[in-house]
């Protein structure tokens, strides 16, 4: 052990954790096609992988989705129509798919998705995102964007996350298909691509396109007349969170006796542009709502009731 990382009194740097800070590959090395799968994610930020669900799993999404569209309180404040240009104005979101039905759990646990996170990631790497997307005729193309684009560390750098989309409607060139800019994992902070360097992911209902998060990307502009809908899953590092859980830690019904300052670091405070949302809205508000179904008591939810 390096003087550096020999600290008085034994291997601290073990007991911290610190050994990890470095990717350390997955204990078994990679079987061939899974392989395959890392060196096209590494060269290019992405890969296809065809038909990863049955028809049949497609189909009972489908029907989850708009079903949960029409019930108000499962759809969410996005179900029906984005509130701003990001979530789309013709674009319809279900946020928190994990609370709101079984049929979806699968998608989120793909086998070649979970052996790409397992080489990219650090073990224990969490959900960061899972929801659906359905993007409606006459929806305009998204901002161009990467996931982890609110992380702070200067470009390039090691993933501190990755995402899926999984097609539930044919992915078209001009039905709304996520576009990506190929190689954009590799650049630097400054760079920043135009409409020009972008590709349609063009696939069949059932597949996955796998990204890392630092991959350039967003919902391509639907001049179809019909919908594509899609399900997304976004994984991160599992030291992207608090160490102590104090959301869970700290009782729902002393909130309001807490400084607001406080209450707000305790993670009740979505951060900028929306880190922390809970179901397209604010923890304040879910956790008034939540102490009201259960206790019948309200809390006030004072803080950042609306996002
Ligand atoms: O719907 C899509 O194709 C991409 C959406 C997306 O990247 C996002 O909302 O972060």
């Amino acid at each position: 052990m390096s003087n550096q990382r020999r600290m008085a009194g034994g291997s601290i740097p073990n007991e911290v954790g610190a050994d990890k800070r470095l990717h350390s590959p997955a204990l078994n090395p990679p079987d061939t096609r899974t392989q395959q799968l890392i060196d096209q994610v590494t060269t290019h930020g992405y890969v296809i992988i065809h038909n990863a669900f049955t028809p049949e799993a497609v189909a009972s999404a489908k029907a989850e989705v708009a079903r949960l569209t029409d019930i108000p309180e499962a759809a969410g404040p996005a179900g029906k129509k984005g509130r701003n240009t990001f979530e789309g104005y013709k674009t319809q979101r279900l946020y928190a798919l994990a609370n709101k039905s079984r049929v979806f759990d699968a998608f989120a646990l793909h086998e070649d998705v979970l052996a790409l996170n397992d080489h990219f990631l650090d073990p224990g790497y969490l959900i960061n995102s899972f929801q659906s997307i359905n993007i409606l005729p006459g929806e305009k193309a998204q901002t161009l964007h990467y996931d982890h684009g609110y992380v702070t560390i200067e470009r390039p750098h090691r993933p501190v996350g990755s995402g899926v989309m999984i097609a539930l409607d044919d992915y078209t060139a001009n039905n709304g298909a996520t576009v990506i800019v190929p190689d954009s994992h590799k650049w630097d902070s400054k760079r920043v691509p135009s409409a020009e360097e972008t590709i349609p992911v063009i696939m069949p209902a059932g597949s996955i396109i796998y990204f890392l998060s630092t991959l350039w990307h967003g919902g391509g502009a639907n001049t179809s007349n019909a919908s594509r809908l899609a399900l997304t899953a976004q994984y991160c590092q599992p030291w992207i969170r608090p160490m102590e859980n104090l959301i869970l830690a700290v009782d729902w019904e002393k909130l309001d006796e807490i400084p607001e300052r406080l209450v707000g670091m305790l993670g009740y405070k979505v951060g900028n542009p929306f880190i922390g949302f809970v179901d397209g809205g604010s923890p304040r508000a879910a956790v008034a709502r939540l102490l009201a179904k259960w206790t019948g008591k309200s809390g006030k939810g004072k803080i950042e009731a609306k996002l």
